[in-house]
């Protein structure tokens, strides 16, 4: 029989306490839960000197929608393990696992409370310096290392298994690629935005690149993704940067969690437009946010290229000139994600609060149709793709 039960604030704090591996003996503990995600508990566990962790459980059912819609405990599994993983290649970035127990869908993390979830961050206007080439160095990093470039075919094969997540890809299946594009009443848009969105369901273009995008994420395992890398599941400061929460993590294409990155930086972008009265506020953040772009895309080719250059163990795969075609295919993937996460994010499920929170309705909707607009250019556009600098004119060019 399972032993799987869902905490509340005392049975987290017992839990805890019987493992009795992170405070000292006979501390006064307390414990409360905050999570606001779409799927989880989150527990803070602290005592009276200032030491606390994190405790992480998954629900046998997504929590935003509740017990209709059940999901796999399993998640909280390959969540633990993609940051093992991932924490291996690059443990600054990564937040760290202190304990996992895959009955329970428990995980205890160590606690970032000094940093903030980037998402609310920026919505208040705050900038970091280092996030783009942050974000670049453990996106170019754990897709390399877990790539077919660097492990031999047999670890590669073997870790495809151990992380075939298909409960979780089909909800991105679903979110991502399907529901935007026909009438599902999972789809949450305001009525005048329907004449838009007619359009774009009957683009036949745009309908044969959103299914070679969710061809290539059905059968494209290149490396151990992330899975959900929106601005939600980063944690920063001004001189740190962490990821969490990957339990949509799978072998994917390279290219998926750069241009959900990309994507959320310019949801947040033309959030602005509606969030930022005063012009040269809002000119100050939108540079912030372009450059953070170009950044990002430009330390990730360097990094990529480098690493294929000096750590590649694959023979063939070392031909002159193979990795810089193997990585313009992934900024090709990476503007058509980009694209989708722009239009599943205005017109599907789950939305961002950077344009929700947006109160007058009329500048609200402005942005949706910017952000829908936009997505949609950088879907069509993404196969002629030869470059990161191509990739950020088509970006200025559209939200210029
Ligand atoms: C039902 S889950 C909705 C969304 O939340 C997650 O963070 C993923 O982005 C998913 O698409
Ligand atoms: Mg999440």
């Amino acid at each position: 029989m399972s032993k799987y039960v869902a905490f509340n604030n005392d049975t987290a704090l017992s839990y805890v306490q019987e493992l009795g591996q992170f405070f000292p003996t006979d501390s006064e503990l307390s414990c409360y839960e905050f999570g606001d995600g779409n799927l989880n508990l989150v527990f803070r566990i602290q005592d009276t000197n200032q030491r606390s962790i994190i405790l992480k459980q998954a629900l046998p059912y997504a929590r935003c929608v509740g017990e209709s819609w059940p999901l796999t405990l399993d998640r909280a599994r390959i969540e633990a393990s993609v940051l093992q993983k991932h924490g291996k290649v690059c443990p600054a970035l990564t937040v760290k696992v202190l304990h996992h127990d895959s009955e329970l869908a428990v995980t205890i993390l160590e606690d970032l409370g000094d940093l903030a979830i980037l998402r609310g961050e920026l919505n208040q206007g705050q900038t970091f310096r280092q996030l783009g080439s942050d974000v670049a160095t453990y996106l170019a990093r754990t897709s390399f290392y877990h790539s077919d470039f660097y492990l031999s075919p047999a670890d590669k094969k073997a870790l495809v298994q151990e992380f075939t997540n298909p409960e979780l890809c089909s909800i991105t299946e679903d979110l991502f690629f399907d529901d935007p594009y026909r009438v599902h009443e999972r789809n949450n848009f305001p009525a005048e935005l329907t004449e838009q969105v007619h359009l774009l369901r009957q683009n036949s273009t745009l309908l044969i690149n959103i299914a070679r995008l969710k061809s290539k994420f059905f059968s494209s395992p290149q490396t151990l993704l992330h899975g959900d890398v929106h601005t939600g599941s980063i944690f920063v400061s001004q001189n740190q940067t962490k990821f969490i929460d990957p339990e949509f993590g799978f072998f994917g294409p390279i290219g998926f969690d750069l241009g959900s990155f990309i994507g959320n930086l310019l949801l947040n972008y033309c959030a602005h437009n509606g969030r930022v009265a005063e012009a040269p506020r809002r000119r100050d953040l939108h540079t912030y946010l372009l450059n953070t772009i170009s950044t990002c895309l430009q330390v990730f080719e360097q990094q990529w290229l480098a690493l294929a250059k000096e750590e590649s163990r694959d023979l063939a795969l070392q031909a002159p000139g193979f990795s810089e075609q193997f990585l313009q295919e992934v900024l090709q993937d990476a503007m058509g994600y980009c694209g989708t996460e722009l239009i599943r994010r205005t017109i599907g499920l789950a939305h961002v609060a950077d344009i929700d929170e947006i109160e007058a309705a009329d500048k609200r909707l402005a942005v949706q149709k910017q952000t829908l607009l936009l997505g949609e250019q950088l879907i069509l556009n993404a196969k002629s793709c030869r470059s990161t600098d191509d990739f950020y004119q088509l970006i200025i060019s559209f939200v210029h």
